[in-house]
């Protein structure tokens, strides 16, 4: 396995199923799913692959990834969380644990503690099952990155709804500074 050029696949596949299916002729469903053959022909003809890409190689991405990023369904496939297309992609509600953490940089701090947890540039926030998780995910922007707790169960029974991502990332419209506290 070539992770290397998995790793460049997967970004593109997530450009497609996040971001901008519409370059690639494709529509998105309500729930993020596109047809998987249309998928696969889309995405070679945009990037000539070399071999070219197949339902086979698409599974080895997704599960060679240390990321649950992509589902395959019923022919399908979708973007599990991430997205940014213009309609609203409809994730499935659910009662969150307890307590849910959220990885960012230092420098986003004043911000976040005025306006709480904003989606940003894409649909929802995003927010990690566990610590190593959210410090992975804050890793990406600051090198030591800061980790809030989220009080997911106070903010769930105030009538916060919390949608799933995958088992690891939980999605959430906006939470409220008073759920969020730093560890
Ligand atoms: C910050 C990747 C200022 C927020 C990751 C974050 C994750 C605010 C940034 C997934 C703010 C948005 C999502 C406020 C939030 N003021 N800054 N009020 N509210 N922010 O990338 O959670 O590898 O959209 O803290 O690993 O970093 O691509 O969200 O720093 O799982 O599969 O605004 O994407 O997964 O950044 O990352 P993002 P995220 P993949």
């Amino acid at each position: 396995i070539n992770q290397r050029s998995n790793t460049f696949i997967s970004k593109k596949m997530s450009y497609c199923l996040r971001h901008n299916p519409a370059k690639y002729g494709l529509k998105l469903d309500e729930y993020g799913f596109v047809d998987l053959q249309d998928f696969i022909n889309a995405m070679n003809h945009m990037h000539h692959f070399q071999p070219k890409l197949n339902e086979m190689k698409i599974r080895e991405i997704i599960h060679s990834s240390n990321k649950k990023r992509f589902e395959i369904k019923n022919g399908r496939i979708c973007a599990l969380y991430g997205h940014s297309v213009p309609g609203i992609i409809k994730r499935r509600e659910a009662v969150p644990p307890k307590i849910l953490y959220h990885g960012t940089a230092h420098r986003f701090l004043p911000s976040i503690q005025k306006e709480g947890l904003l989606p940003m540039g894409r649909q929802y926030v995003h927010l990690s099952a566990d610590i190593p998780m959210a410090e992975s995910v804050g890793k990406r922007r600051d090198d030591n990155p800061a980790i809030l707790q989220v009080n997911a169960s106070p903010a769930y029974k105030d009538g916060i709804q919390f949608y799933i991502g995958n088992e690891e990332v939980w999605l959430c419209d906006h939470v409220p500074v008073k759920y969020l506290k730093q560890i």
